[in-house]
């Protein structure tokens, strides 16, 4: 989409200064993202993000939008009871001119103010960056404690309860079009396929589920998504700044957020690394991580919750293989795919299956950690 046409749809809402610079970003898998630069009045400039939302994916923008503004809202709120800082504690959405205060979407757009001075990271070498990134999941778990969790909607339904995501994968796994379209990626997949499909793999996918449902571990307010490149970190001093990308916020367990965070922090090799010798569950990391996120949640977490951590981290590990597995026999229908990566989302799911295997391996070593950190 050209400069001028996004620069029109910015105007769509209350923005300091005029847009002079429009740049897209590159992260995500889902929405769209442009930041726009604006010259203000005093010769400075006021950053924004303009994303697109990929309502395919979010059909239910409004309610979406709502558990947006809920949640915000109690996190600015609960800081000034406290007489703490607002600042940078959690995503501002921009509103639009039409004079309604509550509307912050049009169409599919919205628009929020850029955090100043922050960086993401897709991947790190650095230790205690990790420790702040799971500070920034601990944090955003106890700003939110308290949050009435059933309050808010459920935007995917069924996002991170990993039988449902097992029964997608029968779904893609037995559909007679993929069977007869996409034979070699069947074949292709194999190997993936044989190992998430092992019985002794799938009885342990709903061990989490059943104990939220059973009430043995408490329904939280979880970001679902909380992988490094969705943290924003201080460009000086690389201290944790914020969760961003809040639009798969939900009921939840505690173990999803900590599981997604080491997911992309136990290794230094991205998400769709294709030389598996580069893929390294790196217990240090993974101690590094839970440093961070203990000392947040402390007050907070029960002693099933912690029991349960190590199990998130290889839940949602092969709750994403069985997602880009599903996706490739469905022929790329969901995450975006990069052309230039023959089969991009066999890809992924190969990283991630080195990954289960490493862990599984180490399981032992994992929940030796939480008994080192834990209480
Ligand atoms: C998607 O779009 P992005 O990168 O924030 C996905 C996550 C996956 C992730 C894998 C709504 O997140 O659940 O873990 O890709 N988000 C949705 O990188 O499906
Ligand atoms: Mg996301």
């Amino acid at each position: 989409m050209n400069k001028e046409k996004l620069i029109s749809i910015a105007k769509n809402f209350k923005i300091e200064g005029e847009p002079i610079k429009v740049e897209k970003c590159n992260s995500g898998h889902i929405n769209r993202t442009y930041s726009i630069t604006c010259k203000t009045n005093d010769e400075g400039n006021k950053k924004y993000i303009l994303q697109y939302v990929n309502t395919k994916v979010f059909p239910n923008l409004p309610e979406l939008m709502t558990n947006i503004k809920k949640i915000t809202k109690y996190m600015n709120k609960k800081a000034e009871e406290k007489g703490k800082s607002t600042d940078r504690l959690t995503i501002t959405m921009i509103e639009t001119i039409n004079g309604d205060p509550h509307d912050i979407y049009n169409k599919n757009w919205r628009m929020e103010e850029f955090i100043d001075n922050t960086k993401t990271y897709l991947t790190t070498e650095n230790l205690g960056i990790l420790t702040e990134a799971g500070r920034a999941a601990g944090k955003f778990q106890k700003n939110l404690d308290g949050f009435p969790a059933e309050e808010l909607y459920e935007i995917i339904p069924k996002f991170h309860y990993t039988p449902n995501r097992v029964d997608q994968l029968r779904e893609a796994l037995s559909s007679k079009a993929n069977l007869e379209n996409r034979k070699e990626r069947f074949k292709l997949a194999k190997e993936v396929i044989d190992f998430v499909t092992d019985e002794k793999r799938l009885s342990k996918t709903s061990i989490i589920t059943d104990k939220l449902k059973n009430k043995q571990i408490p329904l939280r307010v979880t970001h679902n998504d909380t992988k490094l490149s969705n943290i924003l970190f201080d460009k000086d001093t690389d201290k944790a700044v914020c969760l961003i990308d809040l639009d798969t916020v939900m009921p939840g367990a505690l173990a999803y957020d900590f599981g997604e965070g080491l997911r992309t922090g136990i290794t230094t090799a991205k998400e769709d690394e294709q030389d598996l010798s580069k893929i390294k569950v790196d217990i240090n990391r993974y101690e590094a991580y839970v440093k961070g996120f203990l000392d947040e949640v402390k007050d907070i977490i029960t002693k099933e919750e912690l029991e349960s951590l190590p199990l998130g981290v290889w839940m949602m590990t092969y709750e994403n293989t069985i997602r880009f597995l599903a996706d490739y026999l469905n022929g790329d229908v969901y995450f975006a795919v990069d052309e230039n990566i023959e089969n991009h989302n066999l890809v992924r799911a190969k990283a991630q299956l080195e990954l289960l295997k490493q862990m599984e391996e180490k399981e032992d070593e994992m929940k030796g950690v939480i008994k080192k950190y834990g209480f």
